[in-house]
């Protein structure tokens, strides 16, 4: 007899039921990003062989050349959650505004906010990608959701994870219950539960990040990462750096194996570059959820306070005693 393998569907099911009250609408969602997952997996495998490499000729909001899997990524988004009655807004990286659901559809209780596909500097070299999602909640009867009512701090998501499109395709997600992870097996179109209670070192000895910004870098940055190049047993040293170009694939490496991604701010750019919605908040859930830490490099990445749906915030996020060190050095305290 077969050992039946967990698919998602049933892990959520299994999770809601010792949920009193909880409702299949937040498992439907889910399930529902599992979905635009095989969408987007699908085509990436067949990349090079269909016309969607390459870019569309437009600029996103972020003034940013959309690729035609952003847009082809961010499409599929949109088409699954219009019409699911799961959600009842849309926020994503590639659309200036929200989107609410259309009037005569069943509005969810849930507001999804995503970067539909992560690291579309790879697209076209079969490199590592993925997308990011953040769930919060909506409970007002009286009126839809505005987009005052998307920007909200990373501790009130109700939900987030990711999608990473690597050597395999991955679903990994959170509830505030720990991390759980489910590997898409394509021969049967299910995911399937491969990563239980993931837990993250507190110390690795990776790093993540682009050096070629390091003279934009504040000086306790600058002090930090070339500190990890020192030659030192007892500590560890020197890190090996390793860098996709792809955040999701990078967190995802360090979430596994320990270590610490660095997108800090810059003298020209003190925010950074990420997105702190639908990019840091989201995974600095995640990594917390798995024992790890995420940081500006002065603050907790969920407690800073939103102010726009497209904020940038600078990122160091992985192992705890990692992410800790990188504080002192930052602050001047190291
Ligand atoms: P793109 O999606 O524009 O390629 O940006 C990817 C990303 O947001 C993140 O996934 C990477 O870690 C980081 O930016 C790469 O940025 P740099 O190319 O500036 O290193």
């Amino acid at each position: 007899m077969r050992e039946f393998p967990l698919t998602l569907n049933r892990f959520i099911i299994q999770s809601q039921a010792s949920h009193q009250g909880a409702t299949g609408e937040f498992s439907s969602l889910l399930t529902q990003i599992g979905l635009v997952g095989k969408l987007i997996s699908e085509d990436l495998r067949r990349a090079g062989l269909i016309n969607i490499l390459g870019t569309t000729g437009d600029t996103n909001v972020q003034g940013e050349t959309v690729k035609k899997l952003d847009a082809l990524a961010n499409d599929d988004f949109v088409k699954v959650f219009q019409h699911s009655g799961y959600v009842c807004a849309l926020a994503s990286e590639e659309m200036e505004k929200p989107i609410s659901m259309p009037g005569n559809w069943p509005q969810g209780k849930y507001m999804l906010l995503f970067d539909p596909l992560d690291g579309s500097s790879n697209t076209d070299n079969n490199m590592p990608l993925g997308a990011i999602f953040s769930v919060l909640k909506y409970d007002r009867a009286d009126r839809l959701p505005t987009e005052g009512d998307m920007i909200r701090r990373g501790t009130e998501q109700v939900a987030a994870g990711y999608l990473l499109y690597g050597s395999s395709t991955m679903l990994v997600y959170t509830v505030g219950e720990g991390v759980y992870g489910f590997t898409l097996e394509p021969g049967i179109g299910e995911y399937l539960l491969s990563h239980v209670q993931v837990r993250i070192p507190d110390k690795g000895k990776v790093y993540a990040a682009n050096e070629g910004n390091y003279n934009k870098w504040s000086e306790g940055t600058r002090k930090y990462v070339d500190a990890l190049k020192v030659s030192d047993k007892a500590t560890g040293r020197p890190y090996s750096a390793r860098y996709s170009g792809c955040l999701v694939a990078d967190v995802h490496r360090l979430l596994l194996g320990g270590g610490i991604y660095l997108y800090p701010g810059e003298a020209d750019k003190p925010e950074g570059k990420l997105r702190l919605l639908y990019e840091a908040n989201p995974l600095a859930f995640v990594v917390e959820q798995a024992g790890g830490k995420a940081s500006t490099g002065t603050a907790r990445i969920l407690e800073v306070e939103p102010k726009k749906l497209h904020q940038r915030v600078p990122l160091i996020i992985g192992s705890r005693l990692d992410v800790e060190q990188a504080e002192a050095y930052i602050q001047g305290r190291a």
